[in-house]
């Protein structure tokens, strides 16, 4: 049999953790399309799987993934990509995903691992991480979301200098632009990754799923309409007996016991 793709690993209860680890270690990571099948079918269970509040997906130390496969692409044309829907028939599987992703960065992130890592809720970088678009430099573009999703990141003029030149950007000039929640010490990073994973999953996973649902909403609807947006899941939050549970715990001072209900 080959070897996976990716490797899934469900972290013993009550961490309501799961890991994602890409594993094409000879190629760096670079994303093909059976890889993102296999990822697509990984989120979509592990988005069902009670037991799993957090997803956290990582590379290896070298690479979190060196881009999309560049032997897979080079000689496609643009019927066969445009018939199979490439990229957009599984990679945005990952936006579908209701539960917090959080992508754990080591080494590179270029292309289409820059982009999957903007398409998850929260970087955490290792500080030798390398974030780059340098789909110019081999005669395309960004297509997994990079000229939507950067510029929503850091802004116009860094996101044009960043995908123009495709030059690679350190995690620490990633931190200062907005694109990454944190640096950490590169031996540190899963551990910091899986910390906060853990944390998240400790709330209510109601509350944790409508937050996220509404944050997005920030990058899809006006200040007028995503405020409305968010005072209704406000309102609404008042319907679930967790956000009963969560007050009166706070009340009483002790840890809230949550149903996610
Ligand atoms: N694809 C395939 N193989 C890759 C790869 C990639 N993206 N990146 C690295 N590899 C392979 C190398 O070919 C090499 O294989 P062997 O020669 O050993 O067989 C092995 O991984 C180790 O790489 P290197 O020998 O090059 O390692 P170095 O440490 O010297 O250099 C590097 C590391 C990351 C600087 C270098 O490998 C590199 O520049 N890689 C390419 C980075 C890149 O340009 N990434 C962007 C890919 S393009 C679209 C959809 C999507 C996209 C565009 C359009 N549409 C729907 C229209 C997205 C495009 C991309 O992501």
């Amino acid at each position: 049999m080959s070897e996976p793709l990716i490797l899934v690993e469900i972290l013993p209860q009550p961490a309501k953790v799961a890991l994602v680890r890409f594993n094409r270690p000879k190629v760096l990571n670079a994303l093909n399309n059976a890889l993102a099948i296999e990822l697509e079918t990984a989120l979509q269970a592990l988005d069902a799987d009670p037991n799993v509040h957090v997803i956290v997906v990582t590379g290896s130390e070298k690479a979190f993934a060196a881009g999309a496969d560049i032997a897979e692409m080079s000689s496609q044309s643009f019927a066969t990509m445009f018939n199979q829907n490439y990229i957009t028939a599984h990679w945005e599987a990952a936006r579908n995903v209701r539960k917090p992703i959080i992508a754990a960065v080591s080494g590179y992130a270029l292309g289409g691992g820059c982009e999957f890592a903007m398409m998850c809720d929260i970087i955490i970088a290792a500080d030798t991480a390398k974030f780059g678009q340098p789909e110019i430099t081999i005669g395309t573009i960004p297509g997994m979301g990079g000229t939507q999703r950067l510029p929503r990141a850091i802004g116009k003029a860094k996101a044009m200098e960043w995908c123009l030149t495709g030059r690679m950007v350190s995690a620490q000039e990633a931190e200062a632009a907005g694109l990454v929640a944190r640096v950490v010490p590169a031996e540190k990073l899963l551990e910091e990754a899986l910390a906060t994973a853990a944390k998240i999953a400790s709330h209510s996973l109601l509350s944790v799923m409508m937050l996220k649902e509404t944050l997005n909403a920030a990058f899809e609807t006006t200040l007028d309409q995503g405020l409305k947006f968010e005072r209704r899941q406000f309102h609404a939050s008042f319907s679930t007996s967790d956000q009963k549970e969560g007050m009166q715990a706070f009340l009483e001072k002790r840890k809230p016991a949550y149903k996610n209900q």
